[in-house]
């Protein structure tokens, strides 16, 4: 049992008749029931009332306490990333960092510090959808020796706008119109292409949110970055830029269109699911930590400004280098304590990493501060544990609401003669160094030139898609911009579109019945003809095995013990999980007899929220009359899934489907045949050539 599970045994509840037509239970064992301010309580149940039909009376301050304490129960949830799953673990060292950062946590190999995770996505609000087409936010906190170390990253390299000044219009427009409170979660709506359709530096950004990286799989699925170019300083203060990558050990995988509109209707938390259930079963996911890191040579000679977020650095131009891996391996015990409290700020760095003049980093290091104080109501956040750095905290702030670490004694400010030997006071030797760059130049508000192409990486990308990918991109601005109702800002996009690749604008203006092609946007640039880069597509980046998966198993009464146990051992010796649906859930029972205790009834657990599929039916019939059995079987085959099927299972199949027979993406299991072969091919995911 995990240790969330309530268990009954602390307690045991005794009922006691009130007398009045009620009961209480009253506490026999454990801890009596208190109001907040520690004054037992003896009936939970019943308002303190002026006779047994009579009024409430004012002075019931347990009521009243229970009412005011629930009122203020929500704090404002974040105005972007308001939708979010957070999760700890350990982030582990592999070498001696020191030539190029000071930075402590990477100073031992194998040394390891805590982390909080929180995965996100960005414009739903609290209670959205997982699976809206988004990009996800990775933000992760580590509690180093020399305190915490916040890398906010995204799980796409680029940002939509190169100017921080520019943040606020950006979600107006993605958010829900102001006037009617919708569409929640979406971007297909007239606002967001508008603003994009009219802001050329997002042309790369929207690539990337059209492909299959908006609609992953699962968190655990997903690579992060930190985006920005930061800085890592020696102790000689020698400065070497960096950008982060965090890159999944399972592998890369994202679901389709088709299928993220159905799993937010079958299981709207498909992605905490899937992570706290990973984690509760022992399967931690991991990442390894690289970093690209180069000197002002070559930023000088890259054909980008290495501060310009909308851009990246092509791992082919400077390779990603591991330098550790995290390790996901516990879940929260209290969501709101936690997940919702924590507090991520990209100004929290440690001494060894630094900023860089990135216009959009340095407005974030003011937001994320202001944010903190709106949403947790006070300058102490510190103080909340989950936020609490584990290194030592000592200096002078005092007081502010719910302020939990106060210091004793006379002293509360420095420069002070009393505290001489003990009281905190700075130090040249350990504290925090900003790096001396040199800046010279006028004020004023510009952007630079060397920010001003927009679309050769945009181009990049597309064209290092596979053809599966690409046409992907193709549908999904499709759909987007056949909810743009205003027909300018659909022809407006298709001119960018001309800058990146004819046939893509093609595709979609032909999509959207654009008989005459709009003239291509004028660019600021002339755009550049970059080679295409392997770790930009996500079917070149798939998983290995099929480890980390989900088979779903729909399974009739009496079916073949055998062959059900050789399939349930194989999947599960490779490390995914077995889940059966059938028509009931509680126990069906096999061809031996041996009781199956059913994990889903199948209206519940369609195919969509599987990687691949089973279908161990000896009565075809029984299924073929169920709507949700009939999507299951038919969803499998055109989301392209590999399926295992019995001889009903192939009736199934070939009935239900458009399919007149099985093809080579479906593997016949029977006793001890076809199981091995079936999940050795589930590790390519999915049978495209279907
Ligand atoms: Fe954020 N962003 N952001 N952002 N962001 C917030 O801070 C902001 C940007 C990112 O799980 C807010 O605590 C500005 C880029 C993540 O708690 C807010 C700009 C990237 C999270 C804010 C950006 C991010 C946030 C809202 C333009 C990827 C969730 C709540 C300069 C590198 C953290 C909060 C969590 C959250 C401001 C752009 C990632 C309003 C002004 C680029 C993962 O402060």
């Amino acid at each position: 049992m995990s240790k969330n599970e309530l268990t009954e045994k602390k307690y045991t509840n005794k009922k006691v008749k009130t007398g009045h037509g009620g009961e209480v239970r009253q506490q026999t064992q454990g801890d009596v029931m208190t109001t907040q301010q520690g004054t037992a309580i003896s009936d939970d149940q019943n308002t303190l009332k002026a006779g047994e039909r009579g009024p409430v009376a004012m002075e019931d301050f347990a009521f009243r306490e229970k009412l005011f304490h629930f009122d203020h129960e929500r704090i404002p949830e974040r105005v972007v990333h308001a939708r979010g799953y957070g999760v700890h673990g350990y982030f582990e060292n592999y070498e001696d960092l020191s030539e190029i950062t000071s930075a402590d946590l990477f100073q031992r190999p194998g040394e390891k510090t805590d982390v909080f995770v929180r995965f996100s996505t960005v414009a739903g609000n609290k209670g959205s959808p997982d699976l809206a087409r988004d990009v996800r936010g990775f933000a992760v906190k580590m509690y180093t020796k020399e305190g915490n170390w916040d890398l906010v990253g995204n799980n796409i390299p680029v940002f939509f706008i190169q100017d921080a000044i520019k943040f606020p219009d950006l979600i107006h427009a993605a958010k829900p119109a102001p006037d009617r409170g919708f569409p929640q979660a979406q971007t297909a709506h007239d606002n967001f292409w508008d603003f994009i359709s009219l802001s050329p530096e997002a042309m790369h950004m929207v690539m990337w949110i059209m492909s299959d990286r908006a609609i992953p799989r699962s968190f655990r699925f997903m690579e992060g970055f930190g985006i920005h170019t930061f800085r890592f300083v020696n102790k000689e203060g020698k400065s070497t830029y960096v950008k982060f990558h965090w890159k999944p050990k399972q592998g890369l995988q994202s679901v389709l269109w088709n299928e993220a509109l159905k799993i937010n209707g079958a299981d709207p938390d498909f992605h905490r699911r899937d992570m706290w259930d990973s984690i509760e079963a022992g399967d931690y996911p991991e990442w390894e930590l690289g970093i690209q890191a180069f000197d002002d040579d070559f930023a000088d000679k890259f054909d980008f400004d290495i501060l310009d977020a909308t851009k990246i650095i092509p791992e082919e131009e400077v390779p990603v280098r591991p330098i550790g891996k995290m390790v996901l391996n516990r879940n929260v015990d209290n969501f709101f304590a936690e997940t919702e409290q924590v507090a991520f700020c990209t100004q929290n760095v440690v001494p060894g990493i630094d900023f860089s003049n990135d216009p959009l980093l340095q407005g974030r290091n003011f937001s994320y501060l202001d944010t903190q104080l709106k949403r947790l109501g006070s300058p102490n956040f510190t103080h909340i544990p989950i936020n609490s750095p584990k290194s030592k905290v000592c200096n002078y702030q005092q007081d502010g609401h719910m302020a939990i670490r106060n210091p004793k004694g006379r002293v509360n400010y420095e420069p002070n003669s009393w505290d001489e030997e003990s009281g905190p006071r700075e130090s040249l030797e350990k504290g925090f160094k900003s790096f001396p760059d040199n800046i010279s130049g006028q004020k004023m508000r510009v952007r630079s030139e060397t920010f001003a192409d927009h679309y050769s990486q945009a181009r990049q990308f597309y064209k290092s898609q596979t053809d599966i990918e690409q046409a992907h991109m193709a549908n999904a601005m499709i759909f987007e911009l056949s909810k743009v109702v205003k027909l300018e800002i659909r022809e407006r996009l298709v001119g960018h579109l001309l800058n990146i690749d004819e046939d893509l604008a093609k595709k979609v203006a032909k999509g959207l019945r654009i008989h005459k092609m709009p003239e291509p946007a004028e660019p600021a640039m002339k755009p550049k003809e970059l080679s295409p880069s392997e770790p930009l597509s996500i079917l070149k980046n798939g998983p290995k095995t099929f480890k980390g998966r989900r088979v779903g198993v729909l399974l009739g009464e009496g079916f073949d013990a055998d062959t059900f146990k050789e399939l349930k051992q194989t999947v599960e010796s490779e490390g995914a999980m077995f889940v059966t649906a059938s028509l009931m859930s509680g126990n069906l029972k096999l061809s031996d007899g041996t009781e199956v205790n059913v994990n889903e009834k199948v209206d519940g657990a369609p195919s969509v929220v599987f990687d691949a599929v089973a279908l161990l039916v000896d009565n075809p019939d029984d299924f073929k009359q169920n709507q949700a059995a009939r999507d299951f079987v038919t969803d499998a085959v055109s989301h392209k899934k590999f399926i295992a099927y019995s001889e009903g299972g192939e009736k199934l199949i070939t009935e239900l489907s458009h399919l007149d027979k099985v093809d080579e993406g479906m593997f016949k299991v029977k006793g001890k045949s076809g199981a091995k072969d079936f999940v050795k091919a589930c590790a390519d995911i999915r049978f495209w050539r279907r």
